[in-house]
């Protein structure tokens, strides 16, 4: 494990990260206040986005502890007058895009609260994956304050801007099987089971084409929030630069040449 920017006081960091090959597992480390998301922590992901070494090809973000996290490190939040306010909220803002438009992949492995921050954390993941005791919530209404890390832009996207209305309005949580319907998380597995999973599921998309990544990540949310003419051409930019691009030529050649597998199913 690494330490970070985000070092605490006594040496340790607020957010570990190791290798797993070419994967980077960055693990949430403040179990002792649920993960909630201080500046320490969101300076140590800033650290850990930025200074990706070239050959990690997908990340993975865990947390310690029963909960993935409990959001804004509220203890902080009285500190800080209206313009400190807002250069804070821009602040997320920065790092949670270096998150979603970054160069890689990124897997949430969620579990117990995922609330406020936390849930905005997610939301700039690529793919979540569940545990059965992972829950939802938005409770900014309660203390009296509005999502700050994105979550507006993000979770209307993700789960619709009724149901984020509801969460915040009412104090509603979705729980790991409402969450899975919904669309929140894309998978649910076992207890214990989503950093493991949320690793496979990180070794499959880093064996992807880089420019088939790319793609994904860069262009589809944007296509998906163009004008539907605009979104044809880029598709058609995009289209072109994955298919014919030495990679995908190889690919397309192992399949016609019965060497790629066939999907099935279980695929
Ligand atoms: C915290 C925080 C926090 C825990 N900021 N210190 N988020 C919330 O409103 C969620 C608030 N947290 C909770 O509801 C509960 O802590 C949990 C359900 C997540 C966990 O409960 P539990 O019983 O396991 O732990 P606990 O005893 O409540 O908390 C353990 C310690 O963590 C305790 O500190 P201690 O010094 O008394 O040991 C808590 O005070 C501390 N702690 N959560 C600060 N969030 C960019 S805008 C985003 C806006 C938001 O994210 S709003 C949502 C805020």
């Amino acid at each position: 494990m690494t330490q970070s920017q985000g070092a605490r006081a006594e040496g340790g960091s607020y957010v570990l990260s190791r290798r797993e090959g070419n994967i980077l597992i960055a693990t949430l480390n403040r179990a002792e206040k649920r993960n909630a998301m201080s500046d320490g922590v969101v300076r140590a992901l800033d650290e850990i986005f930025s200074t990706l070494d070239e050959d990690i090809a997908a990340v993975v973000i865990d947390a310690q502890g029963p909960h993935f996290s409990a959001g804004l490190d509220l203890s902080e939040l009285t500190k800080r007058d209206l313009p400190q306010s807002v250069m804070h909220s821009r602040g997320w803002h920065a790092v949670f895009e270096k998150i979603q438009f970054g160069r890689v992949p990124v897997i949430a492995a969620l579990k117990g609260a995922v609330i406020g921050g936390g849930l905005e954390l997610a939301a700039a993941c690529h793919i979540r994956v569940a545990e059965p005791s992972a829950y939802y919530a938005l409770p900014e209404g309660q203390r009296g304050i509005f999502v700050g890390g994105g979550g507006s832009v993000r979770l209307p996207r993700l789960l619709g801007v009724a149901r984020m209305m509801d969460m915040m309005m009412t104090g509603r949580t979705y729980n790991a099987q409402e969450g899975l319907a919904i669309g929140i998380a894309q998978y649910l597995v076992g207890d214990g089971e989503a950093p493991g999973r949320a690793l496979e599921i990180a070794r499959k998309v880093a064996g992807n084409a880089m420019m088939t990544n790319f793609a994904l990540i860069h262009a589809l949310p944007r296509i998906a929030e163009a004008d539907p003419a605009t979104g044809y051409v880029l598709e058609s930019m995009m289209a072109a630069a994955s298919s014919t691009a030495p990679e995908a030529q190889k690919r397309l050649d192992d399949f016609l040449n019965k060497r790629a597998g066939k999907i099935t199913p279980q695929s």
